[in-house]
């Protein structure tokens, strides 16, 4: 199977995460997004969407972070995508809050909106709609601390699921992006466990370096 992934993407770190720990061999392409390779004709050939990752197996191929990880656990039957019907569908509405509530308003307004902002909006603009994608992640950060972790050790019990590395790629952005989560210590706690696996630092270094050298140059500029 070849996997084409940035390890800058928070979409691509969820599915490097858990290929590392399931010993599941991926051949690994590296589209460097910050040259423009996700939009190079030649990879537009393969993903007309251009963006990362994306799946071949064969002639088979698949994007979206969420239904890679789905597929690579069911492809090595791993126990971290269960099978009984209740258990997958809790696994799956997990999976989905985090790709759709968290991440919206914790990384893209919360996040992108002022690393990257878009045109045409002022510093008013940029700032109110940054505190717009917080205040509405703290409402999510508080679910997630007092329902989905209260009393387990991950998102969907005290076994690691599919749905706790896809989490967290999006919590560890907004943090990385400013986010405090103190308030939140079972969330807290939580994201150590997670960095404290084995495939955490092989997928997530890369990013951690990057950011580094970037705010280097940033400081080095401003000097
Ligand atoms: N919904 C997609 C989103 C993938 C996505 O937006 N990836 C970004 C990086 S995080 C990308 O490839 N951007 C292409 C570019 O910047 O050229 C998923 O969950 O996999």
């Amino acid at each position: 199977m070849k996997l084409y992934s940035d390890p800058i993407s928070t979409t691509s770190r969820p599915v490097l995460h858990f290929a590392a720990e399931t010993g599941i061999p991926l051949d690994l392409v590296h589209i460097d997004m910050m040259s423009g390779g996700a939009q190079h004709p030649d990879y537009l050939r393969i993903n007309p969407n251009g963006i990362v990752p994306y799946l071949t197996d064969g002639d088979f191929s698949l994007g979206e972070c969420s239904a890679i990880l789905k597929y690579l656990a069911d492809r090595v039957a791993s126990p971290a995508y269960p099978v009984a019907v209740r258990d997958r569908a809790r696994v799956n509405e997990a999976m989905d809050w985090f790709a759709t509530n968290l991440h919206k308003d914790l990384c893209v307004f919360g996040v992108y909106v002022a690393v990257m902002p878009p045109e045409g909006l002022d510093a008013a603009g940029i700032q109110a709609l940054v505190a717009y994608g917080r205040n509405r992640a703290a409402r999510w950060m508080t679910v997630l601390n007092d329902t989905m972790l209260a009393d387990r050790d991950f998102v969907c019990g005290d076994q690691i699921t599919i749905a706790d590395y896809l989490g967290a790629t999006f919590v560890s952005f907004g943090e990385a992006g400013g986010f405090d989560l103190s308030p939140w210590p079972n969330v807290a706690a939580w994201m150590r466990r997670m960095r404290e696996r084995p495939g955490f630092a092989p997928a997530y270094d890369p990013f951690y370096a990057w950011l580094a050298e970037r705010a280097r140059q940033t400081q080095g500029a401003a000097a």
